[in-house]
């Protein structure tokens, strides 16, 4: 496929004021009449033709003004029309026929459960009409949507309903009209039978607002969860933001089948049920979090997306970057703000990390790109958001308001820049962010080196910045960088900072600076507290003492800077476990967990005052996490080093996992507050620890928590210990499981994801029967990433196997998926983006399973993905 650069955006040549749709939904085709009213743009070219984008579409009708048009004035390849010799203004008038029963790829209008629904972002509208399908054009929408009255007697658009009559053969219709200008990736339709739960919300200025959440029959009971999410995320962006809400109805619906979590289409979000139906019975702690957040991202999106919106895709973390940033402080708000800011954290650096330093690596601003949905990525959006919230920290939270009211007062109808909110930022707060730019342009995680030592009675601290080379941008400039910092003396307490207070936030700008702090006759060098609530992300080298990071895991008020101590000293660890000889290992974790317990068992006597917090702090870093710190990927090593480490540490503790088990064990019904998910994280860790130290009761306490729960966060996490642990009673709970839940499509995901996670080679064929099984579908995104993205992303000893099976298993489902739905196939070719740093057998195994992918031709998503790899 062509690449697309930035560097050559051009602007439209005509505006598109009016734009009405007529959906005509029948059984095996659908009939879309558009009427576009045209423009010519005042500084376009005036010999520029006018073209639309459409995508397998069959041309029945093409109208110019009431008359047919000749056919010897236009052309279509299958990918864009192109008509010449239009008038300035005029009204276009096309009929196309399409196929929404044979739309596996999701993209477009498709059928998900017998249900129409569509998905327009990025570039699906052309797949339902000629359109001028970029963000940039934005226009007044009105729709009609025909159907069958029986079998869809629900019939949704954006916006108001304002007619609604019936037709011949049983088949009824609707108009919606939508008052707000819109790009067409904000275009959404649902016609299908659906329930509803309804309520309302008075917004601050007095308007009242119906708010719709429209599931299947049988799902009505998992709405009030997404519901309450929903004001709550209203009431916040007036409180936090002076932003309101635009129109009289909001919408959201459910869908089955869907590529990613949800879509924020104006009125009409769609959302994967996964991100929107939330119960006690099936849903576990994670998931209602996972709920409340996408409700918010979606709602949030309604100003940073949809009232000011992109003027090209390169600036999506434009409206993404900034959207996230919105709904992590939105979710710190109503939970734990320090809890939140660790997950997030962890999430930044076990997934955007190892993006920005592979193969995938792209600036949070591409410059350019074949396939834009493949990039949807953790940079765009999880980079994009520490982007927002660095500017956060650099204005402070009084002028960063200043700047975003200036950015929604100023843009607010337009398609704008990155740039364009930079500008705002600088403007409100009068600070000079031109170096900030480079954060947008510049891929690859910066390295931040800290030396600190003690010079004529003051404490100086030297920074020392860069970014190493990524494909494409060998070279880097020095980054803006906000780093948070205090310093801690002997005694445990903050010291005082030349400013007068005991945390400041230093600002660096070269690649070399040094910070001077007076001790006061004060002899020992401070215990540096750095970086703190992870102010920028960098990776942060400093030369930490053992007895540093057990102080700082002691002392320091910082939850981030707690955490990341605790990681330090987890990784320090299992890196010496992994040069001690195989029949060693257990003696040296048992010293290693020694030498850990005193820390542990602290942090276990404080977990009344934060559950979450403590089970993040005794929490061992992911497998991936610690064979993405060595200098080649050692699954096996670190699988053994780590469970030896975690069985050590199970047995030398085994009396407070117990303890902390038992304190843990919520009486009550169910409630999906932060205080209580924090104990069953709690809790779940010390049940983990316990199955990691082969403790002879678990088995037996796990069989009856799993059939005694109440909820779904115990009764999964009994059922992944019994069989990852392939404890006593493993398989009669697996079944047991599917006999109870076979109905419920999210929990048998977790049903096949915990049989793909088991760790070790064997897996794999335990893989390929679940994908024979006949819960498996390949059309189902969200049934194959609970296979195939669990074994790609979580389960590193059996995708890694030395054999290469892992590999020959995983390329031939991505052959497989990629004829069936080509954007998800993209998305988990990802997972093999850690090739160049397997160890070179490996490395051969899978460039190989990936070359033999390439033989024949795949999807432009799949082979832009494979080919960035493979280069
Ligand atoms: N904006 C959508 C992304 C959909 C992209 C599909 N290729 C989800 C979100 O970020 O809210
Ligand atoms: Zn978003």
């Amino acid at each position: 496929a062509d690449l697309i650069r930035l560097a050559d955006y051009q602007a439209p040549v005509f505006h598109v004021p009016r734009t009405s749709l007529d959906v005509a939904l029948y059984d095996d085709y659908s009939r879309v009449t558009t009427t576009l009213e045209l423009e010519r743009r005042a500084d376009a070219d005036p010999a520029a033709d006018y073209v639309f984008d459409g995508v397998e579409l069959a041309l029945c009708r093409l109208e110019v003004d009431g008359q047919p048009w000749p056919k010897a004035q236009y052309d279509y390849d299958g990918e864009r029309l192109v008509i010449r010799g239009l008038p300035e203004r005029c009204t276009l008038l096309t009929e196309v026929t399409i196929k929404p029963h044979l739309n596996t790829a999701l993209e477009g209008l498709y059928m998900s459960r017998g249900m129409f629904c569509t998905q327009c972002e990025a570039e699906g509208f052309r797949r339902i009409t000629f359109y001028p399908d970029r963000p940039d054009v934005l226009s007044r929408f009105v729709t009609t949507i025909r159907a069958d009255k029986a079998r869809f007697p629900l019939l949704l658009s954006n916006g108001n309903p304002v007619a609604r009559g019936e037709e011949a053969d049983g088949r009824h219709w609707v108009t919606w009209e939508d008052p707000h200008p819109k790009p067409s990736y904000l275009f959404a339709l649902v016609a299908g039978d659906l329930a509803c739960l309804e309520d309302q919300y008075q917004t601050g200025s007095g308007r009242t607002v119906s708010l719709q959440i429209y599931a299947e029959p049988r799902d009505l009971d998992k709405l009030d969860h997404a519901m309450r999410s929903l004001k709550a995320a209203m009431a916040w962006d007036e409180r936090v933001y002076g932003l309101e809400y635009d129109l009289d109805i909001y919408m959201i619906v459910a869908v089955s089948h869907f590529n990613m979590g949800a879509m924020e289409n104006k009125g009409l979000n769609i959302f994967n049920t996964a991100c929107v139906l939330a119960h006690p019975a099936t849903t576990t702690d994670a998931g209602f979090q996972r709920v409340e957040s996408v409700v918010g991202h979606e709602y949030f999106h309604n100003w940073s997306g949809n009232r000011v919106t992109c003027r090209d895709w390169f600036q999506l973390s434009l409206k993404e970057g900034l959207t996230v940033f919105r709904d992590q402080c939105f979710s710190a708000d109503m939970n734990s703000a320090a809890v939140k800011r660790v997950e997030d954290v962890d999430v930044l650096r076990a997934v955007q990390f190892p993006e920005d330093q592979g193969p995938m690596a792209h600036p949070v601003r591409p410059a350019a790109y074949q396939k834009i949905d493949n990039f949807y990525t953790v940079t765009i959006y999880e980079k994009g958001a520490e982007l927002v919230r660095m500017q956060h920290e650099l204005l402070g939270a009084e002028r960063f308001r200043a700047g975003t009211d200036l950015y929604f007062r100023r843009f607010d109808g337009q398609a704008v820049t990155t740039d364009d909110f930079l500008d705002c930022m600088a403007e409100a707060s009068g600070l000079d962010l031109q170096q900030f730019r480079r954060w947008y342009d510049q891929a690859g995680t910066p390295h931040l080196a800290v030396q600190g030592h003690i010079e004529q009675g003051d404490y100086v601290l030297t920074f020392r910045q860069w970014t190493p080379p990524t494909p494409g941008q060998p070279d880097k400039q020095p980054l803006m960088m906000p780093v948070r910092l205090a310093l801690f003396g002997a005694d445990g307490q903050r010291l005082p900072l030349p400013d007068g207070s005991t945390e400041t936030v230093l600002v660096l700008t070269q690649e070399e600076q040094s910070f001077r702090f007076p001790l006061h006759g004060q002899k020992e060098a401070p215990v540096p507290s750095l970086l703190r609530g992870f102010s920028a992300p960098v990776e942060l080298d400093y030369a930490f003492t053992t007895e540093q990071l057990h102080f700082l895991l002691a002392h320091d008020d910082d939850g981030y800077s707690r955490w990341d101590a605790a990681q330090r000293l987890y990784h320090a660890a299992v890196t010496r476990l992994l040069s001690v000889p195989g029949e060693a290992v257990r003696a040296a974790a048992e010293d290693e967990a020694a030498a850990l317990a005193p820390a542990l068992r602290q942090v276990l006597a404080r977990a009344d005052d934060d559950a979450a917090a403590a089970a993040l702090l005794l929490t061992l870093p992911s497998e991936q996490a610690l064979a993405d710190r060595l200098p080649e990927l050692d699954v096996d090593g670190v699988h053994r080093a780590r469970e030896a480490l975690r069985a050590a540490i199970g047995e030398q503790l085994s009396s407070l996992w117990w303890q902390a088990e038992q304190n843990n064990t919520l009486a009550g019904p169910y409630r999906p507050v932060a205080a209580d998910i924090g104990r069953r994280s709690l809790r779940h860790c010390a049940l983990a620890y316990l199955a990691a130290a082969g403790d002879a009761r678990l088995a037996g306490h796990l069989t009856v928590l799993f059939q005694q729960a109440d909820n779904m966060t115990d009764q999964l996490g009994a059922l992944r210990l019994l069989v990852h642990y392939g404890l006593p009673g493993a398989d009669e709970a697996l079944d047991a499981f599917a006999r109870q839940w076979h109905d419920e499509a999210l929990v048998m995901d977790q049903w096949f994801t915990v049989q793909a996670t088991v760790p070790g080679e064997t897996t794999l064929s335990r893989v390929q029967a679940l994908l024979a099984h006949e819960g498996f579908d390949w059309r189902v995104p969200n049934r194959v990433r609970a296979v195939l993205g669990a074994l790609a992303n979580a389960n590193p000893t059996a995708f890694h196997a030395a054999s290469g099976e892992g590999y020959r298993l995983y390329a031939d489902a991505l052959g497989r998926l990629d004829a069936v739905n080509p954007q998800v196939a993209a998305r988990m070719a990802n997972a093999c983006a850690r090739l160049p740093r397997l160890p070179e057998g490996r490395r051969a195994l899978l460039g190989g399973a990936l070359r033999g992918l390439l033989k024949v031709p795949r999807s432009a998503n799949l082979t832009e993905v494979l080919e960035r790899i493979l280069a």
